[in-house]
């Protein structure tokens, strides 16, 4: 009898401890979903809505990115991207690959020369 006791009070015991360590590891989860997520800004060359429709279109259209905003007068980026689907690079190299310039990334010639001309932002200052 006494026995059973003893059985039931180290089950009880296990249970416990058990249960402590799911919800410790749970909010280890948490921290990391958090942490994942990181936010931030890098400058691409650009002129006109038509370059913020496209450089944003490009960073966005990569899994991992949750947020970009570029900002025409301060040519300046806002990204918001999680850092274990993709790394930063990524995303310069995407906007390069569109034809803007960013300070990591260079666009080709080739796909530069085949934006309008509005969005021509390397010789002379935009219309
Ligand atoms: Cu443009």
């Amino acid at each position: 009898m006494i026995m059973k006791k003893l059985l039931l009070l180290m089950t009880l015991i296990l249970f416990i401890s058990f249960s402590k360590s799911d919800s410790i590891s749970l909010a280890e989860d948490d921290l990391s979903q958090v942490q994942k997520t990181e936010r931030t800004s890098f400058v691409v060359k650009g002129n006109c809505k038509m370059c913020k429709k496209r450089i944003e279109k490009a960073a966005l259209s990569l899994k991992g990115v949750k947020m970009a905003t570029w900002d025409i007068p301060s040519n300046m980026i806002d990204v918001i991207y999680d850092n274990k689907k993709l790394e930063l690079n990524d995303i310069h190299n995407k906007i390069a690959s569109v034809g803007h310039d960013t300070d990591e990334a260079k666009a080709s010639e080739d796909v530069y020369d085949e934006l309008p001309m509005c969005c021509q932002y390397r010789n002379g200052s935009p219309h």
